[in-house]
């Protein structure tokens, strides 16, 4: 039978999730992973710097005076920078589901890292939603999605999504992985060989993690520079244990703390990855592929409490207050994004994908739903994008005492969180469930309302001063929630205790 019949024949009794999936086999098969060389490469090659846990104030560029990195603020300064660019979480594992599905949360069901229900349960009101730890193989990743115009990817780095050869990132369509599996930090616990990582061969005693990846990062250069490329760049750092070079941190160790920023190890972290992004450049400019390479850098969620501040945001990785989701962020694209631009309009993790595939000239996967939006118009030069809001959506618990959280048992409790324009509110679901919802909504705490154009760091909740503004918006996230299927937790815990 045909690829047409077949496609027929299975219309009426197939999903759509799967026939999309057969789709995109079949599109893989008739490419043997064939190397076909571009004449002029038309589409550009894609490198992904992707830091674990940075916070939107860790580099030079965003204003940091304590962390020193040249290599990355010159990069920046050859794109556009994004000062409104969000996580889809406050934590490793959601974040990265929907970046690799452009999906929201709800679609996928990773929605925090490991339990749901962490913390003492005495403490939760409500049991939450149960959260699935890996990302099931029948998704559709972005190097799924870029094999059909012939893109070789390779993953470097933290995965936290699942093993291979099923759930890692050979099993979710990448041609290479090294050193990603389903941990969400150096395996063994050490950033220095031997690393004890399934997926990284030990190099030399003592080699530091982050050079090493770097190291792998040019050697898949070398090996591709005749063909598309996009590098899954996702280093481990500057995720705990926070553990760096001697001679790095012997830098930092006289400097005077700035802004609350003040740890010499830390600082040291994040100076080797400065280095390894130099190394990536001079690589790629010796290869002469820099000019037809786009570069985006990104983070996963906010600085962690325990190494950086995110002053003037409120709170840290864990909660859903800016510290805890707003990102450093920007995006080189030689010859067609304007050097030194900045753009101020929010943009979200699950806007990659469809950026990406547009970027790529590769087609969006048959049946595949796409969350985010392209941000291709905004690197052009536009200033808006065409959809009215972002959303959050977190029915767990993470617990933990960070200043700027709303409680100190948890640095959030279930939440649902929407941004349009300037404004941002938050949804605890607690108190809306359990409180009375409408009814009692100037009384009941459930929502809180900013007005970040103002108010960055979220000191003054106007939700009932602008009832107006905050009506609008809980409509729109209830309609969002609606839509999606988004699993609201709303059964009482029994083991409460106040
Ligand atoms: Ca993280």
């Amino acid at each position: 039978m045909d690829r047409r019949g077949f496609l027929k024949s299975c219309a009426g009794i197939v999903a759509v999730s799967a026939l999309s999936d057969w789709v995109l086999a079949e599109g893989v098969v008739l490419s043997n992973r064939a190397v076909k060389v571009r004449i002029g490469n038309k589409h550009p090659n894609i490198v992904f710097i992707f830091i674990d846990d940075m916070g939107w104030r860790d580099v030079g560029f965003m204003g940091s005076t304590y962390y020193e990195t040249p290599n990355i603020d010159k990069l920046a300064s050859q794109g556009m920078v994004f000062t409104n660019a969000y996580a889809n979480a406050a934590n490793c594992a959601p974040t990265r589901a929907c970046l690799l599905t452009g999906q929201y949360s709800p679609r996928h069901g990773v929605y925090t890292v490991g339990s749901s229900a962490r913390g003492s349960s005495s403490d939760r009101k409500l049991i939450p939603i149960a959260n699935d730890t890996t990302l099931d193989s029948h998704h559709i990743t972005i190097a799924e999605a870029l094999r059909p115009a012939d893109y070789v990817s390779a993953s470097m780095g933290k995965w936290h999504m699942g093993d291979d050869p099923e759930l890692g990132p050979i099993g979710q369509g990448f041609d290479v992985n090294i050193g990603g599996g389903s941990k969400g930090s150096p395996y063994g616990g050490r950033y220095f060989s031997p690393y004890k990582n399934p997926y990284l061969p030990d190099g030399p005693d003592g080699e530091y993690l982050t050079d090493r990846l770097t190291d792998e990062a040019l050697k898949f250069f070398e090996a591709n520079k005749d063909r598309p490329f996009f590098l899954y760049m996702t280093h481990y750092a500057v995720h705990t244990p926070i553990q760096a070079k001697a001679d790095l941190i012997a830098k930092y160790q006289d400097k005077p703390p700035s802004n609350g920023q003040d740890n010499p190890t830390y600082a040291a972290m994040i100076d080797s990855v400065d280095q390894g992004v130099g190394r990536i450049m001079d690589k790629l400019d010796e290869l002469k592929l820099a000019d037809n390479t786009v570069i985006f850098f990104f983070s996963d969620n906010g600085g962690y409490a325990g190494a950086t501040s995110n002053y003037p945001l409120r709170g840290f990785k864990g909660t859903f207050y800016e510290g805890g989701i707003r990102e450093p962020m920007f995006v080189k694209w030689p010859g067609v994004v304007k050097p030194g631009t900045m753009c101020g309009t929010p943009v979200i993790s699950i806007d990659f994908f469809p950026t990406i595939l547009e970027m790529a000239g590769a087609k969006k996967p048959l049946g595949k739903t796409l969350d985010g939006e392209s941000i291709v118009p905004l690197l052009k030069g536009q200033t808006t994008l065409n959809r009215e809001a972002i959303f959050w959506h977190f029915p767990a618990y993470l617990q933990g005492n960070v200043a700027g959280a709303r409680d100190s048992k948890f640095r959030t409790r279930p939440v649902g969180v929407i941004r349009k324009g300037g404004w941002k509110l938050l949804q605890f679901f607690e108190e809306w469930v359990l409180d009375g919802g409408w009814g009692t909504i100037d009384t009941n705490n459930a929502v809180e309302l900013y007005d970040l154009n103002n108010d960055i760091s979220e000191t003054n909740n106007l939700a009932n001063v602008n009832k107006a503004k905050r009506d609008e918006l809980l409509n729109l996230l209830i309609d969002w929630q609606n839509s999606i299927a988004a699993p609201i937790p709303t059964q009482p815990n029994p083991d409460y205790t106040g």
